[in-house]
């Protein structure tokens, strides 16, 4: 009978033939581990031959980046290649192809994304993507609305939020986004420096904890849609032409804003970094320009798009016979999405996982300096989210705030 073993890359190639028969006879294997997430193992296994290349991602029981102290159900990769599979058909392809999923082995066989890059690599160098945004709200458009009350039957979503419970991965993001980085946790990887800066800005401010544990429980409670829920730039494989977001494994149903707002989040410390990192002055300018541009218009390209969209998929009886209901609806994710950016943006600061926008900062004074920033705007985005209705209230908060600050050096 089959058992779960690691795999590792000296035995992948084996394993993939044995599962697919995918390559041809004699091929020239090459295999690498080219997983740097924080959870699971991910394989190319490529043929250098015929060209042929697959991915297999396989869900350790612990969480990768930590170790086998901090252990974790494994069954989350039967939900990340269930939502793949969903979200293929729903979205036409802008998730990549599952080939297997392997019960025992925990393991997705899937199409390979080697011509594509990370998004937030693709930014770090400055790359532009001119159809992101339409990729993008077509994506949350699809994945999102159409998965809500609005547009499905009641009961067949009902049924849906039973399938896609993920208590585990749902209590990481409660911990790590919602809660640890808003107190002195062991947990939290933060630079000395940082410390009494959080005490004096954030761990003591009664009214900002406030509002973070309302956004808390809108995660925990709002049921809303079936989420990504892990939807940053490092989630987005991208290039010229298309999208494919991966590593759907914090997939469960619940506010629509979550996804929003990581990404929003991750595309506002994109513009902080580069406006330190980025040296040749007319290239910062043009890429700040497009990291705005891209803000704005995620936001009212979203709204545009569900606007458009709406009268023919609304199913609830009562949304379809209230007129204003869709802007209501609308405006409360845009409200709870500047809420997700800021709390997004303080726990990728001082939380445990960080990430190369701002870390990737060589300049010691600069990267102190944007960590304060990106905290300081975090809380404008909280505090303030009620006033954040179009995709300029997202920029004009970002650009008031930072011109703002741009003079004060921390030190
Ligand atoms: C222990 S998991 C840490 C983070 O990595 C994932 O990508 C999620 O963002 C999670 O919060
Ligand atoms: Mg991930």
């Amino acid at each position: 009978m089959k058992e779960f073993y690691q795999l590792d890359v000296n035995k992948v190639y084996d394993y993939v033939q044995q599962e697919l028969n995918f390559f041809d006879e004699n091929p020239d294997i090459e295999c690498n581990e080219i997983g740097d997430g924080n959870l699971n193992l991910v394989f190319r296994v490529k043929d250098r031959k015929s060209g042929k290349s697959v991915i297999v991602k396989q869900s350790l029981p612990y969480v990768r980046c930590v170790g086998e102290d901090w252990p974790l159900n494994i069954d989350r990769s039967k939900i990340e290649s269930k939502l793949l599979e969903m979200e293929y058909k729903l979205t036409d392809g802008s998730v990549p192809e599952v080939y297997k999923f392997d019960e025992v082995m925990y393991t997705t066989i899937m199409e390979d994304l080697s011509d594509y890059v990370i998004m937030r690599t693709g930014l770090l160098s400055y790359n532009q993507y001119p159809k992101f945004v339409d990729q993008i709200t077509d994506f949350i458009v699809k994945t999102l609305l159409l998965t809500s009350d609005i547009a499905m039957d009641h009961k067949d979503k009902k049924a849906y939020v039973k399938e896609f419970i993920n208590p585990q991965l749902c209590e990481i993001t409660e911990d790590l986004v919602y809660s640890e980085p808003f107190f002195d946790a062991k947990r939290n990887n933060i630079a000395d420096y940082m410390k009494t800066f959080m005490e004096e800005n954030v761990w003591n401010d009664k009214s900002l904890l406030m509002e973070v544990t309302k956004l808390k429980f809108d995660f925990m409670n709002n049921a809303q849609a079936l989420l990504h829920g892990d939807l940053h730039t490092g989630s987005i494989f991208i290039n010229q032409q298309n999208i494919k977001v991966i590593d759907p494994e914090f997939a469960f149903y619940g506010p629509i804003a979550y996804d929003t707002g990581a990404l929003i989040a991750n595309l506002v410390m994109n513009y902080l970094s580069t406006n330190v990192r980025c040296k040749d002055e007319k290239l910062k300018k043009k890429h700040m320009r497009y990291l705005l541009d891209t803000i704005r218009d995620v936001m009212d390209v979203f709204r545009d798009k569900c606007m458009k969209i709406w009268p023919d998929i609304v199913r609830d009886n009562m949304a379809c016979r209230t007129p204003d209901f869709a802007k209501w609806y609308i405006d409360d994710i845009f409200v709870n999405t500047a809420g997700v950016t800021g709390c997004e943006m303080i726990r990728r600061t001082v939380g445990l996982a960080h990430v190369q926008d701002i870390d990737g900062i060589e300049d010691e004074r600069d990267r102190e300096n944007i960590r304060k920033l990106n905290v300081l705007l975090a809380k404008e985005y909280i505090m303030n989210r009620h006033k954040m209705l179009t995709g300029k209230d997202f920029i004009d908060c970002l650009v008031g705030f930072t011109s703002s600050q741009h003079i004060v050096d921390f030190h």
